[in-house]
């Protein structure tokens, strides 16, 4: 204690003398009371801009006092701030001090010290200061709710906002406004604004969206709002209502042959994929007018259309000319077909027009359904659904195809849900069907046109190694019949398994027919507990016996196709036996769904005469709809009348 007191008293002394004479003279640290406009309240942080908005560097008016005569120094957190005007700022003999000093916006404190020939004072107390002069960021929004959105020409929207930010300062949210403006009328729209007080501001037009509705108006939306240091942002977004179909296009000539021929409804074309030519007006550039600008054939996926535009000059911008070319590879069906043209305009309003063709060839027309079997009488069918029971031995197919006048491939084979393709394994076969009249070879141990084979290289053709059934009583060809028997004996897959009918010839392939989509199962229901009602003992006193039992089932399958893979409720039942096995329940048993393919099952037994000091068993019959079925009668109780003494009772094995 001694020694650190010895220690504290001679640096007191080392201090008087040395650093008291110099610092009597130092002048008193300096105040900061006004700094870019706003006047200094302590502990509150400034927001300023200093009234100059948008400018990186602004030159801010910085006022203070201290002791007259001084000189002035400001730093920016800690940093002496050198570009002062003036560049030595002296204290007036009021005591008050100005200058402007030019520095980065952004978040920081402001300090100042007066300085004279004795040295330079401490800093005054810090001035918190948010420095910004960028004004808030602005998008304005209008869309359709589910579609359009900020389309120049706009039809039914339902939504207008903005979205507003500011980084430096924040948003002073009491500024912000929106407001929408018909701009043909010259009007400004009543509505109601609201604010999420973080991102949005939404505009709600009084009486409804139908005010900014009207055909051919051009409306201005704007949101301004400023910012906590005063930066004042606007933004605006206009748009063009079009509730105006475009015009549909008209196809006047069809290319064949090598010359342009008048367009007919149903005429006859040789060249395929064709071409037309044809006209639609009005039209104007995207995004220009209301009227058409694109025209398309729906029927490919978008990444495979040709798209007329007048942007891309396939519509002439003065005439509304055009030609539609499709690729090599868009070979259309042989026969009669309908192309359909969309014709839109810059809104996405379309129109469409139906032109109609007699390809004399192209790829083959789908095929029917196959004639043999019918498959509603060999399966219970639900739409596209079908039950397979019993045997799940895929079937032999006949039927006839449509008549070609070139050799046709038909294939029938296990495919996806959606699209033309096959999976190339499993289920897959081919027959070839020659034009008619033609005779078809028939060589003993070999593979020739019209006997079925495996494609299980998926080639559309027979290849050396692919089995095929050796048929050698073939005729001559009727150009349309096929025979498909499953020589390969395929079954069909548990779950569910798609089959598909097509065609393909050497142009291409015909759009798949779906035979259906084949359920099969073979999993049991299983039976997942047993309860007695109102006691949960095996052991039953002949005062408290069952008044009922419920059984739990669940069903194995797919639980959007109860009428498949459901209960069979008139098979299923819940009975009681006695110790001879005869069945002591009378009534039948109510089934109710659980979902998921669960069900609960309930027997009334309150009218069955239980007979003291005997075993009963629960018999549960599960049956689904597919046929599978559980049969358990492992559940037995006891009607004991000596209830306390009875203990010992063992339950039979697994109850
Ligand atoms: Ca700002
Ligand atoms: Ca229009
Ligand atoms: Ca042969
Ligand atoms: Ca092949």
């Amino acid at each position: 204690m001694q020694t650190y007191r010895r220690v504290f008293l001679s640096c007191l002394v080392f201090l008087l003398v040395l650093s008291c004479p110099a610092y009597a003279d130092v002048p008193n640290a300096p105040a900061l009371t006004e700094f870019g406009g706003k006047t200094v309240v302590a502990g509150q942080t400034i927001y300023t801009n200093n009234n100059q908005q948008g400018v990186a560097q602004p030159a801010v008016l910085i006022q203070g006092s201290a002791q007259a005569g001084t000189t002035i120094k400001v730093y920016k957190s800690g940093s002496l701030v050198t570009q002062t005007v003036p560049a030595q700022i002296v204290v007036a003999a009021d005591g008050k001090w100005i200058a402007t000093v030019t520095m980065a916006t952004g978040n920081f404190n402001v300090t100042a010290t007066a300085s004279s020939q004795s040295g330079e004072s401490l800093h005054s107390e810090p001035v918190s200061v948010v420095l910004d002069t960028a004004p808030p960021s602005i998008s304005v929004t209008v869309r359709q709710t589910g579609w359009r959105t900020n389309q120049k020409y706009m039809n039914g929207q339902n939504n207008m906002y903005g979205i507003i930010s500011d980084t430096q300062a924040g948003i002073n949210w009491q500024t912000a406004t929106i407001s929408v403006r018909d701009l043909t009328d010259n009007e400004q729209l009543a509505g109601t604004q609201e604010h999420d007080a973080t991102s949005q501001i939404d505009f709600y037009p009084t009486g409804g969206w139908g005010v900014t509705q009207e055909n051919t108006h051009q409306y201005r939306i704007t949101v301004t709002v400023t910012d906590k240091a005063g930066n004042l942002g606007s933004n605006y977004r206009e748009y063009i209502y079009d509730s105006v179909n475009p015009n549909a296009a008209v196809i006047t000539h069809v290319y064949d042959q090598g010359t342009w021929k008048p367009y007919t409804s149903g005429m006859s074309v040789s060249t395929n994929p064709p071409k037309l030519k044809g006209t639609v007006s009005p039209v104007n550039y995207i995004d220009q007018g209301p009227n058409a600008c694109l025209i398309f054939d729906y029927r490919f996926y978008p990444w495979n259309r040709s798209y007329l535009t007048t942007d891309n000059g396939k519509i002439n911008i003065n005439t509304g000319e055009f030609v539609h070319e499709w690729t090599a590879s868009q070979i259309f069906q042989q026969g009669l077909t309908t192309i359909q043209l969309y014709t839109v305009d810059s809104t996405n309003l379309y129109v469409t027009t139906n032109v109609q063709l007699n390809f004399t060839y192209g790829t083959p027309l789908p095929v029917a359904l196959p004639s043999s079997p019918v498959l509603s009488s060999l399966y219970n069918t639900v739409g596209d659904e079908r039950q397979v029971i019993g045997s799940p031995l895929i079937p032999d197919f006949s039927g006839l195809a449509n008549q070609m006048s070139t050799v046709q491939t038909i294939r029938i084979f296990n495919a996806p849900q959606s699209g033309n393709d096959w999976i190339g394994s499993g289920y897959n076969y081919s027959i070839e069907i020659l034009p008619s009249g033609q005779q078809y070879q028939n060589t003993l141990g070999v593979y020739d046109p019209g006997e079925v084979y495996c494609d299980g290289n998926d080639n559309d053709r027979y290849d050396t190694g692919e089995y095929f059934l050796d048929n050698n009583s073939k005729g001559v060809s009727n150009g349309r019949s096929y025979s498909i028997p499953n020589f390969r004996e395929f079954q069909f897959v548990t779950g569910t398994m798609y089959l598909k009918i097509a065609a393909v010839n050497q142009y291409g392939g015909s759009t798949a027919t779906s035979l259906g989509r084949f359920h099969y199962r073979t999993t049991p229901p299983d039976i997942q507990s047993v309860e007695l009602n109102p006691v949960t003992s095996p052991y039953m006193s002949s005062a408290n016996k069952p008044t009922s039992i419920t059984a739990y089932v669940q069903n194995i399958g797919y639980d959007w196709a109860t009428f498949f893979y459901g209960m069979n409720q008139s098979v299923s039942k819940i009975e009681v036996l006695d110790e001879n096995n005869n069945v002591v329940s009378t009534n039948s048993t109510i089934w109710t769904y659980l979902q998921s393919l669960r069900y609960q099952g309930t027997l009334n037994v309150s009218n069955v005469t239980f007979q003291p000091q005997k075993l009963y068993k629960v018999r549960v019959t599960a049956r689904d709809l597919m046929t599978n079925q559980t049969v358990e009668d492992m559940y037995t109780f006891f009607i004991d009348t000596l209830a306390p003494q009875v203990v010992d009772i063992i339950p039979e094995p697994g109850s």
